[in-house]
């Protein structure tokens, strides 16, 4: 009889095609894109990661709510979409985005989420959703769906579900019930971990004991692999062949654990400071980078050099700003639409809650002239201290030395 010892097992590998410095490390690996087409997913990459600068700054000033950054993750977001089909995910323009972030009139969800919570019915992208989680096992039902579908109909051709979610997430029990509908039932699922080493402040040395996400898919019988999360070029090849895989016998799960780092705070309410020294994330931004490495690797083939760079960030950034004060101006959706598609029809709580909701709007008609007079009143107050303090100092001051020429002249 013998027990087997977690240790007892090698780790499982993770695949490479390129290294830091840009250079091939898989002898297999053959680009399958043009220049102009790597260029393209290259500026997506720059797009997320331009755009989370302006978008992190614009919550500071107060102009949205909240704020995610992807810092450090960005092949794993365009290079897993790159390798999805046209109708799957991609179209989704920057004007969607801020549409969504300043939860204007033209925001699908109409305004009734927190920022980042985007999705799209015409691009089949499912909102995304807070509660960790939650979206496996509706990935999971969605393939079944989906292989479903087509076993009617084989005229409708073959779709896949990609399903994101962190290593954090994968504690959840959700996790575990959707690899294993997915397994049983055999549908066409690929589930996305983005292991980027942290639980908001907790690490994954405190969120698990075995060798890391992909293990737990081989425990389910489903195919996985684990990949180097910077490499743009094998998370694309990966991506590619887990499609496949998914689609063939009617259909397959498939895991894959991206191993990357989360370079920024998890959020605009986060101090990652507070938990991680400050060197970890500077050792990370020097040694390596998915956009940095796609760049040396694009230079070293000849489509890609500084001048381009410089342009392209700078196009981008003006692309953004374009987009961002766009939505910033456009109207906020009716209060209305906030008890509206739950129910067929307002429920007579529903209205209540409503009119409630637009009289006190009434009696309140902008409460951020309210928050600018309280402002204006606490600055006043302030001054208003100061400058009592100051008055008094300096008579305190004109006191003393009046005494002090009294004393000297006696
Ligand atoms: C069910 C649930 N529990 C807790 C939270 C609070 N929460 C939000 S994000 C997060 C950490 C998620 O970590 P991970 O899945 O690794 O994703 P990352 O933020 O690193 O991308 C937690 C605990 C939540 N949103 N939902
Ligand atoms: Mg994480």
């Amino acid at each position: 009889m013998q027990f087997e010892q977690p240790a007892g097992y090698p780790a499982l590998p993770t695949y490479r095609a390129i290294d830091q410095n840009g250079v091939a490390v898989d002898p297999s690996f053959e680009p399958d894109l043009s220049d102009e087409e790597v260029v393209k997913l290259y500026r997506d990459m720059l797009t997320v990661s331009v755009m989370d600068l302006i978008m992190f700054d614009a919550q500071r000033q107060g102009r949205l709510s909240f704020y995610m950054v992807s810092a450090g993750e960005e092949a794993v977001s365009v290079a897993t979409a790159s390798a999805l089909e046209k109708e799957d995910v991609r179209g989704f323009t920057l004007a969607d985005f801020m549409n969504q972030l300043f939860a204007n009139h033209k925001d699908p969800g109409k305004g009734r989420n927190m920022p980042v919570h985007y999705g799209s019915r015409e691009l089949n992208i499912h909102t995304i959703s807070s509660p960790l989680a939650t979206q496996l096992p509706q990935a999971s039902g969605a393939a079944y769906a989906l292989k479903i579908q087509r076993m009617q109909d084989p005229s409708i051709p073959p779709r896949v579900v990609a399903a994101y979610f962190g290593e954090g997430a994968a504690s959840e029990g959700d996790f575990h019930a959707a690899l294993n509908i997915a397994a049983t039932r055999s549908c066409p699922v690929i589930f996305v971990c983005r292991n980027n080493g942290y639980a908001i402040s907790t690490p994954t040395l405190e969120q698990y004991r075995g060798d890391g996400i992909a293990s737990r898919g081989l425990g389910y019988g489903i195919e996985t692999i684990r990949v180097d999360g910077n490499d743009f070029w094998a998370v694309r090849e990966v991506m590619k062949k887990a499609r496949e895989i998914a689609l063939q016998d009617g259909g397959r799960p498939v895991l894959i654990e991206a191993m990357t780092y989360r370079v920024s705070h998890h959020s605009t309410s986060d101090d990652s400071f507070a938990y991680r020294a400050k060197v970890e994330v500077e050792d990370w931004k020097r040694r390596d980078n998915p956009i940095a490495r796609l760049r040396k690797w694009m230079e070293a083939k000849g489509c890609w050099d500084e001048h381009k760079e410089k342009e392209a960030r700078e196009s981008i950034r003006r692309d953004v700003l374009k987009a961002f004060s766009e939505a910033e101006r456009e109207k906020k959706p009716p209060v209305r639409t906030m008890f509206e598609d739950v129910y067929e029809e307002l429920t007579p709580d529903l209205q209540q809650q409503m009119k409630e909701l637009k009289s006190q709007l009434e009696r309140y008609p902008d409460d951020r002239i309210v928050i600018a007079v309280l402002c204006v009143l606490s600055i006043a107050a302030l001054l208003g201290v100061l400058g009592i303090k100051y008055v008094r100092t300096a008579t305190r001051a004109m006191v003393k030395s009046r005494e002090a020429r009294d004393s000297e002249a006696q």
